[in-house]
């Protein structure tokens, strides 16, 4: 299911080992996230050389990125380039939603119906929908009752909205509203942005790649790739080989203005201990404020804008062009939600405790429902007549982010439990379904029907993410990482944070020793 970075590379890697694969996505094109996330602004916070496809050194070599960091057009564009180069399309059902996945437990195989009323038989299902696919629309009293437009950053419309001459409000400052604000400020008349929690963000410091660069880039590849293989998050780039204590003052501070050259999210990853240790975390938060503060001129507006309530990289640090500078602007107005909250939406505009704010349109850039939102709104039925949503009613529950107990052969890319977000999305697909192709493989070669990770191995995995998390400062957020953007969502944190290299490495150990933690099902007692 899906036909973004992940269910495109799955479709091509299956087919290439000779398996029967079908693709169903919801959308009218390949691209998933870089489909509809097409706000004014939208663009990549991993670098464009490294937030590509690593499997094929034909097409690296042949795709050529204009900027260091991709816009959202860019990625697409790449995107639709390796589903015709590939030739993966004929294989692909557009404009298709899968509704339900049912097993049948005589058969090991699964029902999969979709919204066209097509059904389906297939041995292995794949969740290749992504973490961030499910929007999130706020519960905000009157919402639908606004007469102009409504905007969410997850599904914007596909032809132009101009905003000139515009009074326009932006709810939400995470990555697609920090990204989103500085392009709509330049357009709208007024532009009022109603910020809940401040948010840390790292300019992009994005420029085009010179010919040199590109040229050195596609010379190197192998050991940029080599690199990111070996790395914590899955991008070519170290943290510094000390702790942030053992060095001088003047080597820390020289440590930190090299990372923030280098722009965005890999900021948290300055020195090894930045994420576990409150005092280095500290001492990059003070660094981040002189930065910040150095931009902003109304001090009043720098201390709404500075987050004070979690460590800094607690959630992903954003990544943006001009975003504080916006608030210089004179046509842009912050209105902090925690000090007025929001009381409700009317057909004129916004109502806080104070104020009523006139507005022709609105964009809420107020998030997703990540990790589970999409598998849930999926009618996912395993042993026993088992849901899915029932399975996973205290939190997700996977063994390596690939498996779950109960739901053989049900496979998930980038699902909770793997590392996920925290690393290159892109490699982190590929290295998910090569294992998943592997095992395919293996059990096909030995006379096995299904895989189907035993609840053991499920409860030790869950509980090694839980430890592993508890070890860092992530908890102390109220981050979409620990489900707290949702209401009622149970407060689990749903990724392995142990390290993108240290997560292959148990991944390709667990293969190694025949699947440790699955039971593999004979071919002959599927029943
Ligand atoms: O969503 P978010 P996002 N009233 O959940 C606010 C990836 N991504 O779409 O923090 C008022 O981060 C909410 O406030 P609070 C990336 O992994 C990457 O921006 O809950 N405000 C918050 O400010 C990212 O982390 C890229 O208090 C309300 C905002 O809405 C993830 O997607 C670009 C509200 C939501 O922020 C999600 O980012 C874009 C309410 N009722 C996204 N409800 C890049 O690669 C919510 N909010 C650069």
């Amino acid at each position: 299911m899906g036909a973004g970075f992940g269910g495109l590379y799955a479709l091509h890697k299956f087919r290439e080992q000779g398996l029967t694969v079908r693709v169903f996505e919801a959308a009218p094109e390949v691209g998933g996230t870089w489909y509809f996330n097409r706000y004014p602004g939208a663009r990549c916070d991993v670098e464009s050389l490294d937030y590509s496809y690593s499997f094929s050194d034909e097409l690296q070599q042949e795709w050529t990125w204009t900027e260091k960091y991709a816009s959202q057009a860019e990625i697409l564009e790449y995107l639709k380039w390796v589903a015709d180069k590939l030739n993966l399309r004929p294989h692909i059902t557009f404009n298709t939603r899968v509704i339900s996945a049912h097993l049948d437990e005589g058969t090991l195989r699964w029902t999969v119906t979709t919204d066209t009323g097509e059904v389906v038989s297939a041995r292995f299902v794949v969740m290749a929908t992504g973490p961030l696919s499910t929007p999130l629309t706020p519960d905000i009293p009157g919402l639908d009752s606004f007469a102009g437009p409504t905007y969410h950053t997850a599904c914007w419309p596909h032809e132009d909205v101009d905003f000139t001459g515009k009074r326009v409000a932006v709810i939400g400052t995470g990555s697609s509203g920090i990204q989103s604000i500085p392009i709509i400020a330049e357009q709208a008349a007024q532009l009022y942005v109603f910020q809940r929690t401040p948010n840390y963000s790292v300019p992009a410091g994005n420029r085009p790649l010179t010919p040199e660069e590109i040229a050195h880039a596609k010379a190197t590849y192998a050991e940029r790739r080599r690199l990111s293989w070996t790395s914590g998050g899955g991008s070519p780039h170290r943290t510094h080989p000390k702790r942030t204590m053992e060095v001088s003052p003047e080597e820390r501070q020289e440590a930190f203005e090299k990372r923030w050259a280098l722009g965005g999210v890999l900021f948290s990853k300055t020195f090894p201990d930045q994420m576990t240790d409150l005092e280095a975390n500290e001492e990059a938060r003070r660094f981040y404020e002189s930065k910040i503060r150095a931009i902003i001129d109304d001090p009043e507006v720098a201390d709404l804008l500075i987050p004070d309530d979690h460590p800094i990289g607690t959630k992903r640090i954003c990544t943006d062009t001009n975003y504080f500078q916006t608030f210089n602007r004179p046509n842009v107005k912050l209105i902090s939600v925690r000090k007025t909250p929001i009381e409700r939406i009317d057909e004129t505009g916004i109502q806080t405790t104070d104020a009523h704010y006139d507005i022709d349109a609105l964009v809420l850039a107020t998030g997703f429902d990540a990790m589970t939102g999409t598998l849930a709104r999926i009618d996912i039925v395993g042993r026993g007549g088992r849901k899915l949503v029932d399975h996973w009613a205290n939190g997700p529950r996977t063994y390596l982010g690939l498996g779950v107990d109960g739901f053989p052969n049900l496979f998930l890319v980038s699902g909770p439990g793997a590392p996920a977000v925290l690393a290159n999305m892109v490699l982190h697909a590929e290295a998910n379904i090569n294992w998943i192709a592997e095992a395919i493989a293996y059990l096909d070669k030995l006379g096995y029907s299904a895989i189907e990770p035993t609840t053991e191995a499920v409860d030790g995995w869950v509980a090694e993410c839980n430890q592993r998390a508890e070890e860092t400062l992530f908890p102390r957020a109220n981050s979409w990482y620990l489900g707290a953007n949702v209401p009622g969502k149970p407060r689990v944190f749903m990724l392995y944070i142990g390290g993108f290299t240290t997560y292959l490495d148990i991944c390709a150990q667990v293969a190694l020793e025949g699947y440790r933690g699955f039971t593999l099902v004979p071919a002959r007692v599927a029943v």
